[in-house]
């Protein structure tokens, strides 16, 4: 492709020299932020330069640069973490970061607020932890996800095992990382295009996520990835994998070709197969995804371009074989696993996180709770998709004493919350998201207490509504596959989408345009009140919106 037609940042991955552009350099100078260039090469090692939004007005009203700061994002494999490095990140947040942890929706930490002198430490110190944040971000394959459930019988450990595999078979192999943040001994580039024999020099066109799920519960949204993967069991064995391809969430509000996609069935393959099969599919997307328009880069869009067909025989063409169908999926369940779970002779604590954020906060110390429980009785922390955390691998007694320890400081197991709440999420977006164009995860808080009140009038307080919510159209909380979803327009006003189902293999429709904030509950009040009077037995309220359609929702609300 000429050069002329590839996007700008094709172009910067190009002369990156495997990714290290000029981050040594940059790293060393005393300016408060990256250069522009550097922005782009400093996502693949797992970092955001953004800067405080609260701030912006003020500061340029003084004349002053903006307050930067930068967004660091670990890769944890399937969300799971030793007690020591849990605390790692409880410790960096507060020396380097706000003071605040945040659980994402790809089940990995985020540190916020890190000033530019201090990266490189707090890089280091998550690499001394054995945790990278290489490919936490950039067009390559991110956090690799999973189901968060902490049963670790043969089959989960078998799927554990392929999950490890192929995130190591998928990480980027360039020695750019050791130099630029461990000091490692420097390489000439070229020894990386020997090893970067998966993604080149150019990488992949766009961010490229893998999600497993296991057969039967969805709670991973396994259908919002680019490769989705189903396990399913033969016994205590694995039987094999469905892949799912072409998922992803992201829209751009301006651009009616840009949507939302669920990934669609494409093989299934044994265990054996799998790394092969998912390297084949990423190297269809890497030689020919969208590399002009980064707006149409996903693989999801290659995918519908070309077909599905069209896409199985490229693969069965690169890897020299057939591709066996892939199974008929039946999902059981797609609800986070909170509470208290006895597993034989351990219990596991799945704790409800208010949109993944582990904050300290006048009368609910959480963060503090969290680091003083963890330190002292040391399970296995489990992080979820759906930004909540579990405590895992406890013996019965530490987990009483623990429990009794955290509810003493107020924080309370997940049947304390109501089920919407505990069915809620929210992105970060304002201050830190550069891309936010409204409010999420301050404000939602108030959109779920105002719900509740609202089900709890109507007599539908028991209902288990998933309910999520966005500052812009990109989609990270997920909210194309909620039963509620509110997606930011402009600042103070959102659009509001009903209709998806709770297996997470439907996507919702716009319901409404423009609601302001207060309006947002008010306007699916009529709603909900349909849903009461009218709702078959046991329907959920996704279903009801799906069959009763948008035009007869439309006509019970009385908006313009
Ligand atoms: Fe996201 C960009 C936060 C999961 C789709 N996302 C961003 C950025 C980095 C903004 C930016 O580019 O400057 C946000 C940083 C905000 C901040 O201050 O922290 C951001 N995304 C998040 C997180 C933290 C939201 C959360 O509530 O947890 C999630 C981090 C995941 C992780 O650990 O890797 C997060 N983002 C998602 C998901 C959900 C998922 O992957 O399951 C999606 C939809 C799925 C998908 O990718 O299609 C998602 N984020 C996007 C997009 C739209 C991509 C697209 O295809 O159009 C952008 C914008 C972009 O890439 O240009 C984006
Ligand atoms: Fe930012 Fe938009 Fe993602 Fe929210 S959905 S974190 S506002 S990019």
């Amino acid at each position: 492709m000429s050069e002329e037609k590839l996007s700008k940042v094709e172009i910067i991955k190009k002369n990156s020299r495997f990714l290290r552009g000029s981050l040594q350099e940059e790293l060393q100078n005393d300016a408060s932020h990256f250069t522009e260039e550097a922005v782009q090469v400093l996502k693949f090692h797992g970092t955001y330069q953004q800067d405080d939004r609260d701030l912006r007005r003020e500061l340029t009203k003084q004349g002053k640069e903006r307050h930067y700061i930068m967004m660091i994002r670990a890769r944890i494999p399937g969300g799971v973490l030793s007690a020591d490095q849990y605390l790692v990140f409880d410790r960096l947040a507060d020396e380097y970061g706000n003071g605040t942890m945040r659980i994402t929706t790809r089940q990995t930490f985020q540190l916020h607020g890190v000033l530019k002198r201090n990266l490189k430490s707090t890089i280091r110190r998550i690499n001394e932890a054995l945790i990278t944040t290489l490919g936490g971000c950039g067009d390559q394959v991110r956090n690799t996800v999973g189901c968060a459930h902490p049963h670790q019988g043969p089959f989960e450990d078998a799927v554990r095992r392929d999950l490890l595999r192929l995130v190591d078979e998928t990480s980027a192999k360039t020695n750019a990382y050791h130099e630029i943040w461990l000091d490692g001994e420097r390489v000439d580039p070229e020894v990386d295009r020997a090893r970067e024999t998966l993604y080149g020099e150019t990488y992949l066109p766009r961010k490229f996520k893998i999600g497993f799920a296991y057969e039967g519960d969805n709670c991973s949204d396994v259908y919002s990835n680019d490769i989705g993967i189903v396990a399913h069991r033969d016994g205590e064995n694995v039987a094999g994998y469905t892949l799912l391809i072409g998922g992803g969430m992201g829209r751009t509000a301006s651009d009616k070709e840009t949507h939302p996609a669920l990934a669609k069935p494409f093989a299934f393959v044994t265990p054996g197969e799998l790394v092969d099969v998912v390297k084949a599919i990423i190297t269809i997307q890497r030689d020919h995804g969208n590399r002009e328009n980064r707006k149409f880069a996903r693989m999801k869009y290659l995918v519908e371009s070309r077909g599905i067909d069209w896409f199985r025989e490229e693969a069965e063409r690169r890897l020299g074989k057939r591709l066996a169908p892939p199974r008929e999926l039946v999902w059981h369940s797609s609800d986070d696993h909170l509470g208290r779970i006895e597993d034989g002779d351990k219990v596991h604590l799945g704790l409800y996180v208010e949109n993944g954020r582990i904050a300290d906060k006048p009368g609910f110390p959480l963060k503090s709770a969290l680091a003083a429980a963890i330190a002292k009785y040391r399970p296995t922390v489990r992080l979820t998709t759906q930004q909540n955390l579990i405590l895992a691998d406890l013996a019965p007694e530490a987990a009483d004493a623990l429990q009794a320890e955290l509810a003493a400081q107020g924080i309370r197991l997940p049947d304390a919350y109501s089920p919407v709440k505990l069915r809620s999420m929210a992105c970060p977006a304002m201050p830190t998201c550069g891309l936010a164009i409204a409010e999420s995860e301050r404000v939602f808080p108030k959109v779920v207490e105002r719900l509740e009140a609202v089900l709890a009038e109507l007599g539908l307080a028991e209902e288990p509504i998933t309910v999520r919510m966005t500052g812009c159209a990109n989609g990270c909380a997920r909210p194309y596959i909620a039963e509620i979803g509110f997606v930011g327009r402009v600042i103070g006003k959102y659009d509001i989408f009903l209709g998806a189902n709770v297996a997470g293999t439907r996507l919702n429709a716009r319901f409404c345009e423009m609601v302001p904030f207060d309006d947002l509950v008010p306007t699916l009040r009529p709603v909900l009140e349909l849903y009461r009077d009218e709702r078959l037995p046991g329907e959920r309220f996704g279903d009801f919106c799906h069959r009763v359609g948008i035009e007869r929702l439309k006509e019970a609300v009385p908006v313009s």
